[in-house]
């Protein structure tokens, strides 16, 4: 087929060529023009008198990698580049410009310390994985690392900063939003091996998101930076860093009904295209939630397109491209809010409210790692009217924690654990007591433990505490204190940070309005 497609391209570039001594073969059939179609589909040795070559010098040259001869009058591929190089973790292409072989890597090596992210679904090093980089995202976690105090794995061995512990920077609070806004409202942080990335919105007429670069200690690194400055209302979501970029997901309605957008940012905060629109549906599209799993970006969120609650998916390539169209993760039966997703080694974590306004249920729905809904139905965690709950994966099990409220909030933080076969491995356990009301958990994972941030009224007001849980959601080092102030203060979001440090974006209103803050720990060494 590609030889009759070929054939008059060919003989107007021999007739251009002025290749006169076999011109006469190479002239177009009478019916042809230059918008001629295919020509008669028979095949070249059913007609042995439309001879079109002589020699192989008669034949295409264009393609390289597939040589054409000359064979009976007829220009046939003679033979073909090999291209393998038995490596499972490439994809073999030749060019047929040069004829090349071209050797081209499944996997990304985004953080550059020359260890390659597994491929999704693959635990790091696992046969087939093709990359063994526990975390892509960060050079200093590769396998062979030296484990130092610095929030990371860096030997790989699925344990952050071995034996080492927290403690907390009293007083140190650092005002992130501008505070000549009426409130700001934390929504995410992630750190890029020089500064912490921190989302939050922020209501001047209408609230909008912002960007700010921290350092370890709360110092401004990159003035606060609009994401979005449209003519209505946008809340700010979460944000991931890559290894090379950041990305962050945020619901606005510029468009008169909430939608979903993306965008990727440089390192320091600048949007690096115009925002991705995610959604187009006709109900509001809200909660967005983003993980970064190591070639692509997933989002997950909930919307009312289909006039219930139900969980929607999208994929986004390392270029900000939509990858496919909007997947629907949940179906008809559920009435499914407020998604989070975590990444396991080979599957996906997504838990979420399911229920209504008096009795929301914790559950825990499995993905494979494309975010496609595995057929396991989803793990009822909870029914006792859940907030929206966090998840993160610890070494082998997703650990989900949420708070209760039925008319006003339960007096503890609540979590559970569910391996990836779906088996839940801790039932809904209570992790803190000791206060009347707690509110607004978060979770980092640490492999070998888990350090839980939330908001209690155990000392009369809301503050923020940190405590250590064991994998199995035990106690392993009780509750320590992180705020001191008069005033309320909820919604902790940690991320791991540099020589051990955990940074705290969270809201307070101790101005007189809610603001964003942070707050740090500081990784310590030594057993406890
Ligand atoms: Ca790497
Ligand atoms: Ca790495
Ligand atoms: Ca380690
Ligand atoms: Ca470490």
């Amino acid at each position: 087929m590609l030889l009759r497609r070929a054939l008059p391209a060919l003989a107007l570039l021999f007739g251009a060529l002025g290749c006169g001594a076999k011109s006469g073969l190479f002239e177009p059939p009478p019916s042809s023009s230059k918008d001629a179609g295919p020509l008669p589909d028979a095949e070249p040795d059913a007609q042995p008198d439309a001879a079109e070559c002589v020699t192989d010098q008669d034949c295409p040259t264009s393609d390289l990698c597939n040589v054409q001869g000359c064979v009976q009058g007829h220009c046939v591929t003679v033979s073909t580049v090999p291209c393998n190089d038995n490596d499972p973790c490439t994809k073999d292409t030749c060019d047929p410009k040069t004829g090349q072989c071209q050797f081209t890597p499944l996997t990304l090596d985004q953080d550059g310390d020359g260890y390659r992210a597994p491929l999704p679904g693959f635990a790091p090093g696992a046969p087939g994985s093709c990359g063994d980089d526990c975390d892509d995202t960060n050079p200093n976690a590769h396998p062979g690392g030296i484990e130092v105090c610095d929030g990371v794995d860096n030997d790989c061995n699925g344990i952050v900063d071995d034996n080492m512990r927290y403690s907390p920077t009293s007083g140190a609070d650092v005002l992130v939003s501008s505070g000549n806004n009426q409130q700001g409202g934390s929504a995410g942080l992630a750190y890029n091996g020089k500064l912490y990335g921190a989302t939050y919105g922020s209501q001047f007429q209408h609230w909008r998101n912002e960007f700010k670069g921290l350092l370890s200690d709360g110092t401004i690194s990159v003035p606060e930076t609009p994401i979005t400055d449209v003519d209505n209302d946008s809340f700010s979501g979460p944000i991931v860093w890559t290894g090379a970029m950041f990305g962050t997901v945020w619901e606005d309605r510029r468009n008169g009904n909430y939608e979903i957008y993306f965008n990727r940012l440089d390192p320091h905060g600048k949007k690096l295209a115009a925002d991705v629109r995610i959604t187009d549906a006709g109900g509001f599209s809200l909660h967005p939630y983003l993980v970064w799993n190591g070639l692509q970006f997933l989002v997950v969120w909930d919307d009312t397109r289909s006039n219930y609650a139900a969980l929607y998916g999208q994929r986004i390539d390392v270029d900000g491209k939509p990858i496919g169209h909007n997947m629907a993760l949940t179906g008809p039966t559920l009435n499914a809010e407020s998604p989070v997703l975590a990444k396991g080694t080979t599957t996906l974590g997504m838990a979420f409210n399911n229920g209504d306004a008096t009795d929301e249920r914790i559950e825990l729905m499995l993905l494979k790692p494309d975010l496609t809904p595995l057929p396991n139905p989803p793990v009822v965690l909870a029914g006792d009217g859940g907030t929206p709950p966090v998840i993160v994966f610890n070494k082998d099990r997703y650990v989900v924690a949420w708070a209760t409220r039925n008319t006003v909030p339960g007096d503890a933080i609540w979590a559970a654990s569910v391996d990836e076969t779906g088996k839940i491995v801790t039932p809904a356990t209570r992790v803190t007591s000791g206060a009347n009301f707690a509110r607004t958990p978060s979770l980092l994972a640490l492999g070998d433990r888990l350090l839980m941030v939330w908001a209690d009224d155990h000392d009369g007001n809301y503050e923020l505490y940190t405590k250590m849980l064991a994998p199995d959601l035990s106690e392993l080092w009780p509750r320590q204190r992180i705020t001191n102030d008069p005033h309320d203060t909820f919604n902790p979001i940690p991320a791991f940070g540099p020589q051990g440090d955990v940074g705290i974006l969270f809201d307070d209103d101790r101005s007189g309005n809610w603001q964003s803050y942070f707050t740090h720990l500081v990784c310590q060494a030594g057993n406890p």
